[in-house]
């Protein structure tokens, strides 16, 4: 079966209606291929879709929080059943491995069952007041429209860590998804619609998806509708997006550029380092916001270490991510190809050693861009390595001591994702120190990526300043009141004020 009906099949089959795949002037390119999939009509009318969104959250507001928690508890269930489904359709127009789409649409799963406990647990402290009679407590509301744009990368799951939190708080939420995937956010938006016509209670547009280019997703971050707007994808998006929001006072999420590296010590379990550098840097080739784009080893073990991972490297399968035993998909476009081709000639030019990096042509499809990830020992930080390239390219440096390697792990502009490999304690808690890692995420013995949804998930510096996902990052879906409540015969004034009237 073709690629293209293999894709509609399964949209199909989530509940989109076919009507909407052709003739419309947004062609969908699948990455495993290269053929056009799809051509969707671009939303025309987002002014008015905000509008209902607005209508929707006014109505969604007074459902109990549980309640709202229960639609997402049942979307868990639904994306349960249709796991392997969906996480083929990710496949088929993201590129990445069939292991890697399932494990995403998991990632949905279990944010949708954190959301629903959470649901029940929208908590706000009571305060000592210091007025006798009085009480002082923090209540937590929702805010209005939520609006969420997401990047190519994990076309599903980092809408769904928005939207489960934000839907369980009591709002609504605005899509607008890469226009490189837009077909598994319409399968999504299509499960969702599903599950709350089967819950019942539920106000039409809660959810809704903007189908388009940027000019779509600038008329979210510029609605008045729209008081808060997660963003993932580059630093230049979030500089783009950023003080438009900052204009409005609207609150933004944003989780932009990652440059994340390891530093791998003289006492690593070199079996684990191997295994997590090689996960991080190659897993979804090399697209990740937190893909490993640097290493840092240590001299004593450098040539042993990097000359096994160039064996790895070298090894590893490139190839059509449906097939078991493929590591390595496809790039997105051949735009990102030309991106690597460019910092990888950049690198020679500065007297780097490069281990791979090159095409891997498949003759019967010439418009897919499949190439063998490249290591790159370079004999410094240059402003090349500093730039984060999203391509599977490795740069290997070297050091001596650890606060050198600490040192060269944080001059770089971004902060998302690092870590260290060592058995030795002191390395360890001194690289999760204050003195340490200045990354929103720091980890021992394991890699950078494939962070679990439990945590608040993003980074420091350009990496944009954004948590999502788990520990208390559903505080930012809502707003705060600090309610004082007197229930005594006499008003006394704070801070001893006198204010007698007569
Ligand atoms: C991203 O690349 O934008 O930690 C998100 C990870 C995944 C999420 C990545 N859980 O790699």
């Amino acid at each position: 079966m073709g690629i293209q009906q293999e894709v509609q099949d399964l949209l199909l089959r989530l509940g989109v209606n076919a009507g909407t795949l052709a003739g419309g002037a947004l062609p969908v390119q699948s990455p495993i291929t290269g053929e056009i999939i799809a051509n969707l009509q671009p939303t025309t009318a987002a002014a008015e879709a905000i509008a209902e969104a607005h209508e929707a959250f006014l109505a969604w507001r007074t459902v109990p929080a549980p309640k709202r928690g229960e639609l997402i508890r049942q979307f868990g269930e639904d994306l349960r059943a249709e796991r392997e489904t969906l996480g083929r359709l990710v496949t088929l127009e993201a590129g990445k491995i069939l292991s890697e789409g399932v494990g995403e649409v998991q990632e949905m799963i279990d944010i949708c069952t954190f959301a629903a406990g959470l649901s029940r647990q929208l908590t706000g402290l009571t305060l000592p007041s210091e007025r006798p009679r009085h009480r002082m407590m923090e209540t937590w509301h929702p805010l209005g429209v939520t609006g969420v744009i997401s990047a190519f990368n994990f076309p599903v799951a980092v809408w769904s860590w928005n939207a489960a939190l934000a839907l369980v708080c009591g709002n609504s939420v605005v899509w607008k998804p890469s226009e490189k995937t837009p077909l598994t956010a319409l399968a999504t938006q299509a499960m969702f619609e599903r599950t709350a016509a089967k819950v019942g209670g539920v106000p039409a547009k809660l959810s809704t998806v903007l189908v388009g280019d940027a000019a779509i997703g600038q008329a979210l971050v510029d609605s008045p509708l729209v008081p808060i707007v997660s963003a993932t994808g580059s630093t230049a998006m979030g500089r783009a997006v950023s003080p438009r929001l900052a204009q409005r006072f609207a609150r933004a999420i944003l989780e932009l550029g990652g440059n994340n590296a390891a530093i791998v010590c003289p006492s690593a379990d070199i079996e684990i380092a191997l295994r997590g550098v090689a996960f991080a840097a190659m897993g979804t080739a090399g697209q990740r916001c937190t893909t490993l784009r640097r290493l840092i080893v240590h001299d004593t073990i450098y040539d042993e270490f990097v000359w096994r991972l160039q064996r790895v490297f070298g090894s590893v399968r490139v190839g059509d991510p449906r097939d078991t035993g493929t590591l390595v998909g496809p790039l997105i476009d051949g735009r990102a190809f030309a991106t690597m081709q460019r910092a990888l000639a950049e690198a020679r030019a500065e007297g780097a050693t490069i281990h791979g990096g090159e095409r891997i042509e498949r003759s019967a499809w010439p418009e897919a861009f499949y190439v063998r990830p490249a290591l790159v020992e370079m004999k410094e930080q240059s402003e090349l390595v500093r730039r984060e390239t999203f391509a599977p390219i490795l740069y290997v440096l070297r050091y001596k001591t650890l606060d050198e390697a600490i040192v060269l792990h944080n001059a770089v502009p971004q902060g998302l994702s690092s870590s260290i490999f060592t058995n030795d304690m002191r390395e360890a808690e001194r690289f999760l120190s204050t003195e340490g890692s200045d990354c929103g995420i720091a980890n021992v013995n394991i890699g950078t990526s494939g962070a679990e949804i439990g945590g608040a998930f993003g980074g420091e510096k350009e990496t944009g300043g954004g948590r999502e996902s788990g520990s208390d990052a559903w505080k930012q879906y809502m707003r705060r009141a600090t309610n004082t409540i007197n229930y005594g015969s006499d008003l006394p004034l704070a801070q001893g004020v006198v204010f007698e009237i007569g």
